[in-house]
Parts: C-alpha cells; structure tokens; sequence
C-alpha cells in the first residue's frame, strides 16, 4: 500500500483545497492529511484563519478524500509523521516548490499544482471588514495601525486628534483617509473607534463613540470610576455595541494557554498571585504629572489586575496600598488583597524598579512567568519534583496588538463572542482605581 501525507490549514475550505487533496490521494492507495492547530499557524504567522481546527478538519473529512487525519502542531513534526506512519510520498502545492526539498531523505516529495485564481486569503479579504476609527495619535496609536496590518477584516478609515496638525502627521504617514476635523466627522466614517487618547479623557470619548452607535477598543486604563465604568456599559448593552478594553496581556496567546492550565488546576488550587510592573520614567513626563491623573497606580495597576481577576475572581475581600509619593503622584506602590480563599499582591512603579515577574502559588506547584510578563511568549510551571517542571512556549509576535484587534474585529462580526476581559472585571478595575484616588486604606512611605 503506498502511502501519502500531505498537509494544510483548509480554512475557508475550497476548491483549490479539494484538488490538491484529490491528486494527492491519486499518487497512492493511503492518504493522511495533516491538519494545522490554531496555535501552529499563530507560531507560522497566519494570523488570521476564519475556522477553528475542528471546522477545518471536518473540512477535509467531508471530502471522503482522507483516509486518515492527523493535527499538525508543531515544527518538525512532518518528519515524526513520515516515519512513524511509513509514508511514501509527501505531497504539496507548487506553491511550496523546494521549500520542502529536505523531506526528500525520508521519502519521495512531490509538488502539485496549485489552483490558480482561489485562495484563502481572497476569500477573507472577501468577508466583511470593520472600519476603525482612532481617537488619539499618541505612541500607542504608531504602534496599533502597523499591527492591524497584520489582522484581515480590520481597516483604519479615519483618525481625530484636537491638535490638527499631528493628526495630519500621523494620517499621512500611514496613508489613512479621512482626516477627521471633529468627532461628528469620525463616527461619519468609521463603525468602530479605537480610542488611544490620555486616560482622563476616555470616559468622555467612550460615552460620545457609543452613543454614535460605534463599538468601542478603549485603552487601558478604561475609567477610575465604578460607576462611570457600569454607566458605560449600560449604554453599550442598551445599543448592542461591543465594549472591549485594549489590555493587550489578556489576548496574548501565552496569557490565554495560562489561564486555562490554572483553570485545568494544574498546580491545585490558586493561593496566591503576585505581579510587578515597574518602568523607571523620567520625572518630566505627563505620567508622573498629578495634574494629569498621573502615577503608578494609573497608569500600571491595569496590569497585574489582569491575572489576579482572572485567576482568583473578583469578589475580592478588601485592599490595602502602600505608596511612596513624590511631587503628589505615587512613584510606587504595593497593594494587597485578602480573597475568601486566597491572597494576591502586586508592585507598580514609575520611580522604583523592581523584578517585572509574576508567580502564582498553588497546592500543587506554581507558575513563574518571568519579566516582561505583561507581554510573555513563556512561563513554567514548577513543582517540588523539578523533573516535572514543564515550560511552555507561546508565540508573541512584533508589538503583540494584533491579537486585541483580532478580538475586538472578531466580537463586532460575530455573535456572542466570548470576551477576554469580563464586563466585572472591568468594573472591579475601575473601582479599584477609584478606592485609590479617594484614599481608601491608602497608606503613605
Ligand atoms: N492549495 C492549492 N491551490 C490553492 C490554494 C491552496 O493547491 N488555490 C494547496 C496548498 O498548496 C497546500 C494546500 O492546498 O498544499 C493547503 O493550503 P493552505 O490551507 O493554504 O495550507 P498552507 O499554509 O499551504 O500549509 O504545514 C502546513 C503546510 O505548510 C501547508
């Protein structure tokens, strides 16, 4: 029986698929197809498949075509699979010709060719696209519009800046179309806002985007207020708008393989999370400015908030802070949580470094994510036994933005679509900011 192996991702399974697969499977008696995991076509760069592993596998199984099929998740494993299945020929689009010429010393390669005129990428480019509208052309804006590049069905159709001139600056350099003049002119042209301006003006610029009927990517930090935070998303309800906040860790591949290996319990139960985000910054910046809601709290404290909701709840007990103030603005500050069942702490810092990790302790084990954790690709989980420690690899890629992106695009195209960041955990952040600002178990250095 001559045996055949070739492989694919088949998103948006079409016909250029079904005859690739039909002339391989011509080339023998045995054909396995190998199909590529979510997490495989990430690390490759394909950012931006439509269908999940299993659509795509059913895919190819409904074709009749494969008479076995295999997950492809990782680099190097066409090799494990030619010699464990014992196959005879590899076979690939022309589009791949010599790429895959060194399998040739574990069987024989041949290239096929490839549909002309179809692809997947055609047909996502096909689908419906949201045009995104940015509010603020500061540092993070530089960074979001080269990454939504990256993500099919995002389009930047406009930017607003009050200043008028950076906004022409920034509008030009990545050739975007509509130089908004106000906020009216905006919304008239996009169905989405991005909103990347100062803190202490999103509130304002959250509420005017909703009720122009946009969904909204508000930057972190989202509001310092409970009750702003829960007057927002009653609007965003009320109107069927996505509401998401752009906390780039809770996206992050490595992030989401994280959460769901605690929750899998793999080192028992959680006792306790503790992160540190601290960027020494230059005392002149508008982040250590008290007239700008500057300070460590503000603008870092988004951060390890993150992990110690989501991996402890947030129906947290009570808070306490420590800060070490200079100029009325907190150049650091230690705050601890007393959960029912747990404890969390964490270290943010604009005048004082400190260790940029975070660990999370267990009844089992714990996980130790090593600094920059807030933007990982890496942890490992550790136990008494070290030669049971695992380390885990997830790509981050570039900037790391695209992924909100694609989350943010994939909520407004698609129907109850599961966020990353739950609306109480948004709120719990935002109340957390506002215990601090009025001194709430604030204790001063
Ligand atoms: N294909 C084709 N004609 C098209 C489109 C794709 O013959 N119009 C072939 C490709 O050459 C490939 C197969 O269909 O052999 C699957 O294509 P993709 O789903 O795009 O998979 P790809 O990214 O090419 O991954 O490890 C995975 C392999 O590297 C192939």
């Amino acid at each position: 029986m001559k045996k055949v192996i070739t492989y694919g991702t088949y998103d948006l399974f079409h016909q250029g698929h079904y005859n690739l697969l039909k002339r391989a499977k011509d080339l023998g008696d045995y054909l396995i197809v190998g199909v590529t995991t979510d997490n495989f076509d990430l690390e490759r760069g394909k950012m931006n498949t439509c269908n999940n592993v299993m659509e795509r596998i059913e895919a190819v199984k409904a074709t009749g075509l494969a008479d076995q099929i295999v997950i492809e998740e990782y680099c190097g494993q066409k090799i494990d699979d030619i010699q464990k299945y014992g196959v005879d020929i590899f076979a690939i689009g022309s589009d791949w010709e010599g790429y895959f010429d060194y399998l040739n010393e574990f069987c024989q390669v041949v290239y096929l060719p490839r549909t002309q005129g179809i692809s997947s990428t055609q047909l996502r480019q096909e689908r419906p696209t949201v045009n995104i509208g940015i509010i603020g052309t500061g540092s993070i804006a530089f960074r979001f519009v080269p990454e939504s590049k990256n993500v099919n069905s995002a389009v930047i159709s406009a930017a607003y800046n009050p200043d008028m001139g950076e906004n022409m600056v920034f509008c030009e350099k990545y050739q975007i179309p509509v130089v908004a003049n106000d906020l009216d002119e905006l919304y008239a042209n996009c169905n989405a806002v991005y909103i990347a301006s100062p803190h202490y003006t999103h509130y304002d610029y959250v509420k005017s985007a909703l009720l122009a009927g946009k969904h909204v990517l508000c930057e972190t930090p989202f509001v310092f207020s409970m009750a702003q935070a829960e007057e927002l998303y009653q609007i965003a309800e009320e109107k069927k708008l996505v509401l998401m906040v752009a906390l780039k860790t809770a996206y992050t591949p490595a992030f989401g393989h994280l959460f769901s290996l605690l929750k899998s319990r793999i080192i028992g139960d959680v006792v306790e999370v503790n992160a540190s985000v601290t960027t020494l910054t230059d005392e002149s910046s508008e982040k250590l400015d008290c007239k700008h809601f500057g300070g460590s709290m503000s603008e870092n404290a988004c951060f390890p908030l993150l992990p110690i909701f989501k991996f402890l709840g947030a129906d947290y007990r009570n808070i306490n802070f420590y800060s070490k103030m200079k100029n009325g603005v907190d150049i650091f500050t230690k705050a601890v949580f007393r959960f029912d069942h747990a404890v969390a702490s964490f270290q943010v810092g604009l005048g004082v470094k400190t260790e940029g990790c975070m660990t999370v302790a267990g009844t089992k084990g714990y996980v130790y994510v090593p600094a920059p954790w807030w933007k990982t690709d890496y942890f490992e989980v550790r136990y008494e036994d070290q030669n049971l420690n695992k380390k885990y690899f997830y790509p981050f890629v570039e900037e790391g933005l695209r992924y909100e992106i694609k989350d943010f695009v994939a909520a407004i195209l698609s129907e109850g679509y599961h966020h990353q960041i739950s609306k109480i955990e948004n709120l719990k952040m935002a109340e957390v900011q506002e215990c601090y600002i009025n001194g709430i178990n604030v204790y001063r250095l």
